[in-house]
C-alpha cells in the first residue's frame, strides 16, 4: 500500500470503521442508561510517562458529539468544567447556565457529578488529611458538587477518594483518616437532604468507587468490599444514602473476580452505578474500552447484571488509548465501545436464555437422586457426571461469544 497522505487518514478509518458494520443507531443507543463522562472524552492521551497527543475538548463539543452518537447522559467532575478558583463564585454558576443550556440543546440528560478530590495540589494528603483547613475545604467541595448535581438534575454523585493513602508508613493513623473522610461523606449527605428538601427533589445516590493502588502507594480503601465495610462502620449519619459505584478495571487490578465483587455488592443492596471499561489484572489503571480485553468476563458479567435487575447507569469510564486522534475518539473510541457493550448486553439475554445452558443449570441444581447421607464418598459418586456440566456451560458460554449457537463453524 502506498504511505497514506494525512489528510486522507481521516476518510480511511470513516471507511473501515464503517466496513465493520455491526453500527446501531443512535435511537437504539439511547434505548441503553449508557452515560459519557466529560473527561473520558476530554483526555488528551497524557500520562505520568505520556505527552498528550490530542487536544483537550470542551464541554459542548462533547455534550453535541455525544448526542449525535446517541450517548444519552453526560457526568463530569466539578473541575472538568469549572476552575477551582471559580468553585462556589460567581463564575461557577454562569458556566452551569451554560452547562445546562448545551444539554437541553442537545437532548441530553446530566445523570452524574463528582467531586475532583484528587487532581489539584490541596489533596497531597488527600481530602481527608490531617489539617481541618483542607477537611473543611473537602466538605465546602463536596457540598458544591451536590448542588451543581441539583442545578443538572443529576441522580447519582460519585467519589473516588485518589490519594486516601499513604506513601510512607506510619505517617497517618488509618482510624483517624477513614473517619475524616466519612465526615465529608456525611457533610454531602446532609447537605443534599437540605437541597434536596428545598427543591423538591429527591435525594442523590451518593456513591463510592475503589481503585487499589493509585495514585498512592496504599490505598485505605482498596475495593469496593472495603467500601461496603466502611459504609457500615457507624461513621456515616446517612449509609443508606451511599451505595456503590464499582469500576470494572478496578475490581481487576487487584486480582479479584469481578463479578464476585459486583455479586457482593449486589447482595448488600449497593450496586447503584457501574463504571464499565476493560483491562489487565495487577497493572495500572489503564481504563481500555470495555471488551476489549476480557470480552467473555464482560458477558458473564452482564449475564448476573441483568438477572438481578440492575437498571443503574453504565458509564463510558475508560480512556481513548493515545494512539487514537481527536477525530477518532468520536468516530471511533465511543461509538465502537457502546456498541460492544449493547452487544454484550443482548448477549448476555440471549445466553440467559440459551436451553442448553438452562438445562445444564437446572440439572446442577437438581442434584443426583440420592437418600440423605452423610456418606461423602456416596454423595460424590452420585454426581459425578453431573459436574462434567460446568465445563460444558463455559464451552457454551463460549460459543455464544463467537457467534457459534447461531450456526457459526469454520472449515477444517
Ligand atoms: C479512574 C477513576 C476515575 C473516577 C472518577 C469519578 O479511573 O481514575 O475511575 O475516572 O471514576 O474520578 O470520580
Ligand atoms: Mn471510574
Ligand atoms: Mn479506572
Amino acid at each position: 500500500m502506498q504511505p497514506v497522505p494525512a489528510n486522507q487518514q481521516q476518510s480511511l478509518v470513516n471507511r473501515l470503521t464503517e466496513a465493520c458494520g455491526g453500527a446501531y443507531t443512535p435511537e437504539q443507543r439511547r434505548k441503553y442508561f449508557i452515560t459519557g463522562p466529560q473527561w473520558a472524552a476530554a483526555y488528551a492521551g497524557q500520562a505520568l510517562f505520556h505527552a498528550p497527543t490530542r487536544a483537550e475538548v470542551a464541554f459542548p463539543e462533547v455534550i453535541r458529539h455525544y448526542a449525535e452518537l446517541g450517548i444519552g447522559w453526560w457526568c463530569t467532575h466539578d473541575t472538568d468544567v469549572i476552575p477551582t478558583e471559580a468553585l462556589g463564585k460567581d463564575e461557577q454558576h454562569a458556566i452551569v447556565a451554560k452547562i445546562k443550556h448545551s444539554l437541553e440543546e442537545n437532548g441530553l440528560k446530566c445523570s452524574m457529578v463528582t467531586t475532583e478530590t484528587f487532581f489539584h495540589a490541596v489533596w497531597a494528603a488527600s481530602p481527608a488529611a490531617e489539617s481541618p483547613a483542607v477537611r473543611e475545604y473537602a466538605a465546602f467541595r463536596v457540598k458544591n458538587t451536590v448542588d451543581i448535581g441539583h442545578e443538572l438534575g443529576a441522580q447519582f454523585a460519585v467519589y473516588w477518594p485518589g490519594s486516601l493513602g499513604y506513601y510512607v508508613q506510619g505517617a497517618i493513623e488509618e482510624t483517624d483518616t477513614l473517619k475524616w473522610f466519612a465526615q465529608a461523606i456525611n457533610a454531602a449527605c446532609e447537605h443534599d437532604i437540605e437541597v434536596a428538601g428545598k427543591l423538591g427533589r429527591p435525594t442523590l445516590k451518593h456513591c463510592m468507587e475503589a481503585k487499589p493502588f493509585e495514585p498512592q502507594a496504599e490505598i485505605l480503601l482498596p475495593t469496593s468490599d472495603a467500601m461496603l465495610a466502611w459504609i457500615n462502620s457507624g461513621l456515616l449519619t446517612h449509609p443508606e444514602m451511599v451505595g456503590l459505584n464499582p469500576e470494572y478495571l478496578h475490581e481487576l487490578m487487584w486480582g479479584g473476580a469481578v463479578r464476585a465483587a459486583l455479586a457482593r455488592a449486589i447482595l448488600a443492596g449497593k450496586l447503584w452505578h457501574f463504571d464499565i471499561n476493560d483491562g489487565y489484572r495487577l497493572k495500572h489503571d489503564v481504563d481500555i474500552a470495555v471488551g476489549l480485553v476480557n470480552p467473555l468476563d464482560w458477558l458473564n458479567i452482564l449475564v448476573l447484571l441483568r438477572s438481578h435487575g440492575y437498571n443503574g447507569p453504565f458509564n463510558l469510564d475508560y480512556k481513548p488509548p493515545r494512539t487514537t486522534s481527536n477525530h477518532g475518539v468520536f468516530a471511533v473510541s465511543f461509538p465502537t465501545a457502546v456498541d460492544r457493550f449493547i452487544t454484550l448486553w443482548e448477549m448476555a439475554g440471549e445466553l440467559s436464555a440459551d436451553p442448553v445452558i438452562n438445562e445444564a443449570q437446572e440439572a446442577l441444581r437438581a442434584g443426583a437422586p440420592i437418600p440423605s447421607t452423610i456418606d461423602a464418598a456416596a454423595i460424590f459418586e452420585a454426581h459425578k457426571d453431573l459436574l462434567s456440566l460446568h465445563e460444558l456451560i463455559a464451552h457454551r458460554i463460549f460459543q455464544i461469544l463467537i457467534g457459534a449457537h447461531r450456526g457459526r463453524t469454520y472449515s477444517v
